[in-house]
């Protein structure tokens, strides 16, 4: 373990490890937001929180927040941390990785005797992975302001409302307006890179440049459910044939836009289901969720309007409806802060770690935080760039050297900001 650091990397990693056991033992590692579980590990870390000395509280849009009043208050807010919740069968670095960096970065400048001038918060955000809801990044959405009233109508698959799995959890839909802030100087938020870049070029911190924008689109095609036997083909309706060809659409358009050199896109269908769902019934409903994502903007927009054309055309050919093209959540391309980014790139060189600048192509809670304050990520090397996977793997020493990068930004931070 890297020794002089301004953190305890032992202690960082021993809390990552305990936090990776509380999960569902069938999945590894799984703590699915709004679960049992997510709440086991939610009150782990708070009691972690409170041993470090914060001052917690759940905000009225569902984060966990860890607080230490600076010397001059008034001087505003310094937040650190990033997500406790996985994907399902997900790692255990993926946002916890972030959440307890923050935690050990308060710990260490507790313990070193400086006495901040500005407020530390240490964030665990609500929900970031895309949830049974079908919506993502709902706490920093809600810090952010912009929570609209239909998401809040979202259902799970138990037919829970989305607003009351957000009370449920300890938020409070009926103030959402207070989770929004206007006292945050500077964020932060280490994570895996959940890519090669670092590994490939043996880098030790990436410092990111800026995040994509993603849009996720539910489709939902209706034919009619027949006798798979008896049925001749021109009489069926079935709902998952133009399913399947959008399905090809995404990828064909996906890899024709990526060829253009106009930023990176990619696309995906990540989720399919097909009712009713027996071999010998021909389908009567298909549903997919199309995950699309681009630095640019106009790429994405391209995209969408094809996909509409597309979408619709395949349901006439094959006589069924479609019934739902929706956009369940749309967000633009986000650039970090370039004073924050100047701030890690020399803290880096001064704790003598190499650094280069690096763009985000998974999504994260600080592309909502940078719509109310200055945002900015450092990524540590996951090995083989493997994530949303149990094989997902970070090194203690990657993990101590991105904990100490943002440290030594907090000090420098604190110290420069008026
Ligand atoms: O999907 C993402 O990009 C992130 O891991 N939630
Ligand atoms: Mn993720
Ligand atoms: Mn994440």
């Amino acid at each position: 373990m890297t020794s002089n650091l301004p953190i305890d990397g032992r202690r960082l990693w021993d809390d990552l490890m305990h936090l990776a056991e509380i999960t569902d033992p069938g999945k590894p590692y799984t703590r699915r937001s709004f679960s049992p579980l997510f709440d086991e590990g939610r009150l782990w870390l708070r009691q972690r929180f409170e041993a470090a000395g914060l001052e917690t509280r759940i905000d009225a849009a569902g984060n966990l927040i860890g607080r230490r009043a600076g010397s001059e208050p008034a001087a505003g807010t310094i937040m650190i941390g990033s997500h406790s919740d996985t994907v399902p069968s997900g790692g255990r670095f993926d946002g916890t990785a972030g959440v307890l960096a923050a935690l050990e970065i308060a710990r260490s400048i507790a313990q070193s005797g400086t006495a901040l001038r500005h407020n530390l918060e240490v964030i665990d955000f609500l929900a970031e992975e895309p949830s049974e809801f079908g919506l993502s990044c709902i706490g920093s959405r809600g810090m952010a302001g912009v929570m609209e009233e239909r998401m809040l109508a979202y259902t799970d698959p138990s037919g829970e409302v989305l607003s009351h799995a957000i009370d449920r959890v300890g938020g409070n839909v009926s103030a959402l307006a207070t989770a929004r802030r206007d006292d945050i100087k500077a964020f932060f938020e280490l994570h895996i890179e959940q890519g090669l870049v670092l590994q490939d070029g043996k880098i030790d911190v990436g410092i990111v440049t800026a995040i994509v924008g993603i849009t996720r689109i539910e489709v939902v095609f209706k034919g009619s459910a027949d006798h798979a036997g008896t049925t001749p083909m021109h009489l069926r309706r079935d709902a998952f044939t133009p399913a399947a060809k959008t399905a090809v659409f995404v990828d064909r358009v996906a890899r024709e836009l990526v060829a253009r050199n106009a930023g990176l896109f990619v696309a995906t269908i990540g989720i399919a289901s097909v009712a009713p769902g027996a071999s010998n019934v021909v389908p009567q409903e298909a549903r997919i969720i199309i995950d699309a994502r681009s630095e640019n903007r106009a790429l994405m927009d391209e995209f969408l309007a094809r996909l509409d054309t597309e979408t619709a055309a395949f349901a006439k050919e094959s006589r069924t409806e479609r019934a739902v093209f929706a956009r369940l959540s749309d967000t633009n391309p986000t650039a970090c802060d370039a004073g924050l980014r100047e701030l890690l790139r020399d803290s880096a060189r001064a704790l003598g770690f190499s650094s280069t600048d690096i763009a985000s192509g998974a999504g994260h809670d600080a592309a909502f935080v940078a719509r109310i304050a200055p945002s900015a990520m450092v990524f540590i090397p996951c090995r083989d760039g493997k994530s949303h996977a149990p094989e997902e793997w970070a090194e203690p020493d990657a993990l101590a050297a991105g904990t100490a990068v943002i440290a030594e930004a907090v000090l420098r931070f604190d110290r420069l900001d008026a």
